[in-house]
């Protein structure tokens, strides 16, 4: 991957290229496990793990919150002469930060880009520009786009909904932005394209009409994919799930949620799910289960990697940090097969009070380095195989005989009770949970 400064210009002065120096290293500035080159099982870490960059946490989110003022001023936009200026600005620290970090991929939305304009020509002008140069960017660095999304959710014309607004005006302003965030994505090679419906759901069913606005968004994303395919665009599309905030309902409320709707409009062979750690929390499940859910129903896609805080109710976005997660997740993932067109986004912010411009590298290595871990513990337990073939020999009566009829369909429920024998010890088995934890912690360990 090439270096990238322009013109000499450096937003982060003095700090390097991130490098491996391995777990003994006290240098905050180098990843302790995340080694790209080095092969677990059949591929390197990078191709395993393939870290996309957030362009809006990272190079937009300026730390404020409903609370206070913006705590990360950012000099590529406060040194601007104008939006489309300090866009182009903007644009530059990114990439600096991505080869510094050495990270592949980056995902964004239309607005992270480039600025609205007055009108919806100007503002898809603008986006084509910014994306033409972000285009000479990529070239230059070999940084490739993971995914491109609409911002639909920020303008306050977006608060009663984009796709599911009442008002059919607002759902033809939504397309334009759609239409010209799905130009821009193919222009840049993006491997995927993302909707996350933020505002596409409810804050009171006493003035929303649930059925008229969960058609209508079956019919946009029918749109959608029908233009994109169009126009070549060959990568994944992808919902991302998430049951509230900013709305108290969202209709994309978890993976099992999405899959049905995706079934009932036909849209189950293009749409596939990018799941985020910190939703599926707020969806009351672990971020596990919503990629085995996923897997199970063929549509895991992929990962926005973040964590929540157990103890708030909201999106919290922070990085990853926890083995014992990314364990587990790397194991349903390599269990899946691994990501093809998906990867590991950092869909995550910096805390409002880290205001040091390493911070943001911190923090990117912090979850680099958990996902590492998280691969080798995984790797591990696919090569010792003892969790697996627990699971398999647990479902080992229905692999022969009438237990292989039964998972056929072969039975009936006549013929089914019939082989019901005396109740004796059957289903008396142990389940095992805590010798299989004990073992996981042992596979934690290294041992
Ligand atoms: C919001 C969220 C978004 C999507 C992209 O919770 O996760 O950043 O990932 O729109
Ligand atoms: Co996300």
């Amino acid at each position: 991957m090439a270096d990238y400064f322009v013109g000499g210009k450096e937003y982060f002065p003095g700090i390097g290229r991130i490098t491996y120096e391995g777990p003994k290293s006290d240098n905050p500035l180098a990843f302790k496990y995340y080694d790209p080159e080095k092969v677990v099982g059949k591929k390197k870490m990078k191709d395993h793990l393939r870290f996309a960059v957030a362009y809006w946490h990272s190079f937009c989110a300026d730390g404020a919150d409903p609370f206070g003022a913006p705590t990360h001023p950012h000099p590529w936009i406060t040194d601007a002469k104008n939006p489309m200026d300090a866009a182009e600005h903007k644009m530059d620290a990114a990439f600096e930060f991505f080869t510094k970090l050495g990270v592949e991929f980056y995902a964004f939305h239309d607005r992270d880009m480039a600025p609205e304009g007055a009108s919806p020509g100007e503002s898809e002008q603008n986006l084509r520009i910014l994306a033409a140069k972000a285009k000479e960017r990529q070239q230059a660095t070999g940084v490739k786009l993971l995914w491109g999304t609409a911002n639909l959710f920020s303008h306050p014309r977006f608060m009663n909904g984009a796709a599911t607004n009442p008002d059919f005006a607002v759902v033809s302003l939504a397309a334009a932005q759609v239409k010209a965030a799905i130009d821009a994505t193919i222009e840049l090679g993006g491997q995927g394209y993302t909707f996350w419906g933020g505002r596409e759901g409810y804050m009171s069913l006493l003035n929303t009409d649930l059925k008229r606005e969960k058609d209508h968004l079956a019919r946009f994303l029918i749109m959608a994919r029908d233009y994109a395919r169009k126009q070549g665009f060959t990568g994944a599309f992808y919902i991302e799930p998430k049951p509230m905030e900013p709305t108290k309902h969202q209709y994309d409320y978890d993976v099992e949620t999405v899959a049905g709707f995706l079934r009932a409009h036909g849209l189950d062979k293009d749409f596939r799910v990018n799941i985020e750690a910190n939703h599926a929390e707020l969806a009351g499940h672990d971020f596990v289960h919503e990629l085995e859910t996923a897997a199970s129903l063929g549509i895991f896609g992929s990962v926005d990697a973040n964590r929540g805080e157990p103890r708030n109710g909201w999106d919290t976005d922070q990085f990853p940090s926890s083995y014992y997660e990314t364990a587990l997740a790397m194991y349903a993932i390599l269990k899946a097969g691994g990501f093809t067109s998906g990867g590991l986004n950092f869909d995550a912010k910096i805390r409002r009070n880290s205001v040091d411009p390493a911070d943001l590298f911190e923090a990117h290595i912090g979850g680099m380095d958990s996902f590492a871990v998280g691969l080798e513990v995984a790797q591990r337990i696919m090569d010792d195989g003892k969790l697996g073939n627990f699971v398999k020999n647990r479902y080992a009566s229905f692999d022969t005989g009438e237990g292989a009829r039964f998972a056929q369909g072969k039975l009936s429920l006549e013929a089914l009770a019939r082989l019901g024998s005396a109740y004796g010890t059957a289903g008396i088995a142990s389940g095992k949970q805590e010798r299989l934890e004990n073992i996981l912690n042992q596979y934690l360990l290294g041992l």
